[in-house]
């Protein structure tokens, strides 16, 4: 059986419920999910939840109930955010169940025995918002480097992981593949992280709410040694059976900035001391910010991922956010500007397209769309969209969504023009009826085409455009196949179009909360 398409997101955190933030990584995976299914390969997609360590414990206790409830109730939030926002995750995991904590303790266990895992003393700064050990070397004016938040002076007996002794093969694994780690900026700036020694770092914490140390029940398991391990644990790692092997290695471990430093030199150190192979492909992108700053659960300005996709349902910000910026890249998040992209991009250029189109078959052919019939120009705008076919292909490999949206509306935007200045009103009028038929023809091979590019990206959206085009069966262009794309493959059938109705209707943006 051919190995599966691996992508995964982080494990969030379960002290709140997630920001646009944790929504956008999760939409980046799922676009990138439901694109390698069309090209006909098993995906298996992971996302899930971080329920240990200390923050968990805080938070819990700030409100009084325990680090369970608190992530049952969070964990609640995430999977009804990820049904409204269309996700297609294949697994779900959670740090607390069994699955995931028996491959945590064997990691550790085995690591123990073969010298790689050794007893020692910490005697230095932990941040808990970032969950991490912090060498006085590392503060910044005496706080986090990474959140700028106090640290915590720790003192106390645990276990050191031998990050040293990868140093030299990390540093292969970087330049045997260029991409290992992108974008470029992220690569460089892990490599000149590995140009000097990597300490030893600890991975277990003196007491806490995490997964116990094997045979010391006085040691917690660092929380982010525990949750690594779910790129693993998911797809069975240790057990009996040929699954593991059919999903790892990952294809793709999506996450912001911030924690690329852990996915990429502690993740591949920690799976080379167990004999596993690395992942193929780490991309870390930007952050959204508000204001110029961060958005965070935790401080600043937070804008709350449910509440937009209530507002303005999962298509209108799966396109914003990857619209707005390239992957890789910070991003500004307001609602003006969402508001804007919905009404000029969403319902003008797009929806407001193929509503007119629908109108006009309707109108001119009784809502068949034409079988023949020529037009020069409508046959270039095919021939420009099967083109831009062929790159989509290559762009969505590279995760170069907002290349792929910007070319996508470049042609509707000329579709558009197309239709103001051949007329069809007039063509109808004058009787001519082979370029009437030309243009229609094309105006709906071209929707079709863009409702099949879509369809990673908005998925209903695309469904629905579909099932207006061709309602019987709604079947969209196959430009899946891995053949070149061609004109052909764009036209749709000779069938009757249903009634148009609006896709991205702007009375929702005048509503009054
Ligand atoms: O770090 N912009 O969990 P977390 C872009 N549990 N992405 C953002 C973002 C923003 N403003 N805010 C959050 C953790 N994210 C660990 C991970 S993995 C084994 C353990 C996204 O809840 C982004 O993907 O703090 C970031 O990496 C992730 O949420 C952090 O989520």
């Amino acid at each position: 059986m051919a190995k599966k398409y691996y992508v995964t997101t982080p494990l969030y955190y379960v002290n709140s419920p997630l920001t646009v933030g944790g929504a956008y990584t999760t939409i980046v995976a799922d676009v990138t999910a439901r694109y390698q299914r069309l090209r006909g390969r098993e995906v298996f997609f992971l996302t899930g939840s971080d329920e240990h360590g200390q923050k968990i414990q805080q938070a819990a206790r700030a409100e009084g109930i325990s680090p369970r409830q608190l992530a049952d109730r969070v964990v609640g939030s995430f999977v009804e955010l990820w049904d409204l926002l269309e996700i297609s995750h294949d697994d779900f995991i959670r740090t607390t169940e069994p699955r995931h904590e028996t491959v945590v303790k064997e990691a550790f266990r085995r690591l123990v025995e073969s010298g790689d895992i050794y007893p020692g003393k910490y005697e230095d700064w932990y941040c808990t918002p970032c969950e991490t050990f912090i060498l006085q070397s590392q503060l910044a004016e005496g706080a986090c480097p990474e959140c700028r938040r106090p640290v915590q002076r720790l003192s106390e007996e645990n276990y050191f992981f031998r990050l040293s002794r990868y140093r030299k093969e990390l540093v292969r694994l970087f330049e045997a593949d260029p991409d290992f780690v992108q974008p470029p900026s992220r690569r460089r700036e892990m490599l000149s992280r590995l140009e000097n020694e990597l300490c030893d770092i600890s991975v277990s914490r003196a007491a806490g709410w995490g997964i116990p140390v094997p045979g010391r029940a006085d040691q917690m398991i660092w929380v982010w040694f525990d949750a690594l391990l779910n790129y693993v644990s998911a797809p069975g790692c240790f057990s009996p059976g040929p699954r593991f092997s059919q999903i790892w290695p990952a294809d793709l471990h999506l996450m912001a900035k911030d924690i690329v430093w852990f996915h990429s030199i502690l993740w591949p150190a920690m799976l080379l001391a167990l004999g596993l192979p690395p992942p193929r492909r780490i991309f870390a992108h930007g952050w959204w910010t508000m204001k110029g700053e961060k958005i965070s659960k935790s401080k600043g300005e937070k804008i709350m991922a449910q509440d937009v996709v209530e507002r303005y349902g999962a298509d209108p910000l799966r396109y914003f956010m990857l619209r707005e910026i390239p992957l890789g890249q910070d991003g500004d998040f307001s609602i003006e500007s969402l508001e804007r992209r919905y009404r000029s991009d969403l319902a003008n250029e797009f929806g407001n397209l193929l509503q007119r189109t629908l109108a006009m078959i309707v109108k001119y052919r009784d809502g068949r769309i034409p079988g023949r019939g020529a037009d020069p120009r409508g046959q270039r705008i095919l021939s420009e969209l099967a083109e831009f076919g062929n790159e989509y292909h290559e762009l969505m490999e590279n995760l170069r969504f907002s290349r792929v949206l910007e070319g996508i509306w470049t042609r509707l935007r000329d579709a558009n023009r197309y239709i103001e200045e051949s007329k069809p009103w007039s063509l109808h009028r004058e009787g001519a009826a082979d370029r009437l038929d030309g243009v229609l023809r094309a105006l709906a091979g071209m929707l079709a085409g863009v409702s099949a590019m879509l369809q990673p990206f908005l998925p209903s959206t695309s469904l629905r455009a579909g099932r207006q085009l061709e309602p019987v069966g709604g079947r969209l262009p196959d430009i899946f196949s891995g053949k070149r794309v061609s004109t052909a493959d764009l036209i749709v059938g000779d069938g009757t179009v249903a009634r148009p109705e609006p896709l991205f209707p702007v009375e929702l943006l005048d509503r009054v909360e």
